[in-house]
């Protein structure tokens, strides 16, 4: 039952000394996580560091509560894609999903109807809320749910806090602030964000075990996740950037050329006033937190006072390729440690 899981927790701090398999752990790696590249890039990690001791903190800001019903989309992403159970094509959400759920939901006229909560998924929802409303706080959610998906990384929610993304725009309807996940999957960013607000951000605290974490990792990387919704708000979680800043960080550029490998960074690059390029976004994270920088080879010229960037091929079309890029990161803060 997965109350019992909950109460063996402490099992899970003795698992991250040791990997899935049981070996001692040689390196402690953290990792800053936001939805579908993150997830991909840290499936990839597993490949290259079999032996690390992986800590991911999973953003917590696309967060939203539909039917009564707590959705972590991109913790969820995190634990689909390492546990083995994501849709591989979406990058989102469950393989072999129905829709009886939401096609019920949308003959009594419920609204939403355009965000596609699968019947799978469902579950990992109402598990969420049901133990949200006995007073767990979400990083022991989290820690129940993974339970069940193993994804052989503990993944810890940026905070328990309520933070969430919230985008002013101005349409038709007028100036408005909608949620993130409106913004993004039903106007699919196609109307400009004036604003992009992590509401709730000055009052979060992270999560239990985020700062001690970083405190004790060998290495921070950073994956190709959205610096602004993903990365971004995670760095605004009160604490989480200055202990970053004691840390080697090396990151991978969610930008290849110009543009996002996937997603629409640009957008919200654009909304932030942030040139859409490797240069922009290393500039935005500042030489303060990043130590490492993994570029595409398209963008070997970018530089930064006080930051090593390599360039190499960074498009994951599969695992291996995850797993080449990864192996690169983890030299880089090698080299920089
Ligand atoms: N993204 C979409 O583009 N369309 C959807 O209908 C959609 C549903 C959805 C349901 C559960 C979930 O965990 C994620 C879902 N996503 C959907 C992706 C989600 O908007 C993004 O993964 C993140 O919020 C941004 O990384």
């Amino acid at each position: 039952m997965i109350f019992r899981g909950l109460l063996g927790g402490h099992r899970a701090r003795a698992d991250v000394l040791r990997t899935t398999s049981g070996r001692l752990v040689t390196m402690r790696i953290v990792s800053l996580a936001g939805g579908i590249g993150g997830a991909r890039f840290l499936r990839g990690l597993q490949v290259a560091e079999p032996e690390a001791g992986i800590t991911v903190i999973g953003n917590t800001g696309d967060d939203i509560t539909l039917f009564g019903l707590r959705v972590c989309p991109d913790l969820d992403t995190v634990m689909y894609t390492l546990g083995g159970g994501i849709d591989e094509d979406q990058g989102w959400g469950r393989a072999k999903e129905s829709h009886t759920v939401k096609e019920e939901l949308a003959a009594y006229g419920v609204q939403p109807q355009w965000f596609g909560l699968g019947d799978r998924d469902f579950a990992t929802h109402i598990v969420r809320t049901q133990m949200l409303g006995a007073g767990f706080p979400l990083s022991q959610v989290t820690e129940a749910l993974c339970d069940r998906w193993q994804p052989g990384v503990r993944l810890l929610p940026m905070t328990d806090d309520r933070a969430e993304t919230h985008v002013v725009i101005n349409d038709a309807d007028g100036r408005r602030a909608v949620h993130f996940q409106e913004w993004w999957v039903r106007l699919r960013a196609s109307v400009p964000a004036e604003e992009i607000a992590l509401v709730g951000a000055a009052d979060a605290a992270p999560a239990p075990g985020v700062l001690d974490a970083i405190r004790e990792a060998d290495l921070v990387i950073l994956p190709p996740s959205n610096p602004v919704v993903s990365i971004g708000t995670i760095l605004q979680i009160p604490g989480i950037r200055e202990a970053l800043s004691e840390k080697t960080v090396v990151g991978v550029s969610p930008i290849v050329g110009g543009a996002p490998v996937r997603g629409m960074a640009d957008a919200c690059l654009t909304a932030i006033g942030v040139e859409t390029s490797a240069q922009g976004v290393l500039e935005h994270y500042g030489a303060g937190l990043i130590d490492g920088w993994l570029v595409a080879e398209e963008d070997a010229a970018t530089r930064l006072d006080g930051v090593e960037v390599a360039a190499r091929p960074l498009i994951m079309h599969d695992v291996a390729a995850a797993a080449d890029i990864a192996r690169a990161a983890v030299a880089l803060g090698r080299e920089l440690a």
